[in-house]
């Protein structure tokens, strides 16, 4: 088994960038779920943050295409200082959200301690949905629909330089696994600038096997690979508990599948765990589900391998 770093849980309760209310109860979900414990199982030192503090979720319409945007700020501002402190302290983040949007602090964290250290940095995006919506396109004004085009430069400056200088990250540095949501005008954006999608129709073509083969190429010793886990990812039938139920997603199969490939390349370096919304879960099942993807993200396997 691989030597990981110890992990910090840094819990990140809002719902600051969805279209529903509920994903704040995320980060507590998940720990009532066991997150902890079972990372610890797996062999890892784990340390709990505990939450950051944000401003309340003021349930507004948008305002120039945006909705909440000084919130998101604020809260993308903590993330993105509290995932940087850790980074610098030695310690593999995972950020429990919280909604999507808080993707921005977390990558762009990731993305500058990256840069600084040379080395090399991998996103794998497992998403129903690209997230790369603008103000212009957006069918919504829901931020959490817009990280991955804001930390492609794309967006608001105080969103797109909350790390420094825009942009955070380049398309080729993404992989969007799972994909089987994308609006009008965010199709024309995704394939003008040329993002990376493993969406379901690909992946239905050739197996989650040789998808993830490809979406891990070129990542090695000198890569850091952050995971950013939609729970949305999942196929409703065995994840009800997100805001956006889209059908067509990965079963419990193909979805332990995905991890334990991301997992044999002992490059893990950081995760977000967002969307989970206990306000639609059956009995905190989705929650247990993510925490169970998450043992086989850190080599949980049932034979030892190699
Ligand atoms: C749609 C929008 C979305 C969830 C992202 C949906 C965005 N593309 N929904 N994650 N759960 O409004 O931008
Ligand atoms: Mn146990
Ligand atoms: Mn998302
Ligand atoms: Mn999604």
């Amino acid at each position: 088994m691989k030597n990981y770093p110890p992990v910090a849980l840094i819990g990140a309760p809002t719902d600051i960038g969805a279209g529903h209310r509920g994903a704040s109860m995320g980060p507590e979900a998940l720990r009532v779920a066991g997150i902890a414990h079972a990372l610890e199982e797996r062999g890892l030192q784990v340390v709990d943050r505990g939450n950051l503090v944000g401003p309340m979720n003021p349930w507004q319409p948008p305002k120039a295409g945006y909705r909440h945007l000084d919130e998101v700020v604020a809260w993308n501002r903590s993330v993105a200082d509290a995932i940087y402190r850790e980074l610098g302290q030695g310690y593999l983040p995972i950020m429990l959200g919280g909604d999507h949007c808080l993707a921005m602090g977390s990558i762009g964290a990731v993305a500058r301690w990256c840069t600084e250290q040379g080395r090399k940095l991998r996103v794998l995006w497992l998403d129903a949905h690209a997230d790369f919506n603008t103000s212009v396109i957006t069918p919504s004004g829901n931020i959490h629909g817009m990280p991955v085009a804001c930390l492609c430069g794309y967006g608001p400056r105080e969103l797109t330089e909350l790390n420094g200088p825009a942009p955070a990250l380049r398309p080729d540095q993404i992989r969007q696994i799972g994909i089987r949501s994308v609006d009008p005008g965010e199709k024309k954006l995704v394939r003008d600038v040329g993002l990376d999608i493993y969406d379901m129709r690909y992946i239905d073509e050739i197996g989650v096997k040789r998808a993830m083969e490809e979406a891990l190429e070129g990542v090695d010793a000198d890569t850091h690979l952050h995971v950013s886990f939609d729970v949305d990812f999942l196929d409703p039938s065995i994840a009800p508990g997100v805001g956006t139920r889209v059908r067509g997603g990965p079963n419990y199969r193909e979805a332990q599948l995905v991890m334990e490939m991301i997992a044999d390349t002992g490059r893990v370096g950081s995760v977000d765990i967002v969307e989970l919304n206990p306000a639609f879960d059956k009995r905190n099942m989705t929650a247990k589900l993510a925490v169970d993807l998450v043992e086989s993200l850190f080599g949980k396997s049932t034979l030892m391998r190699e």
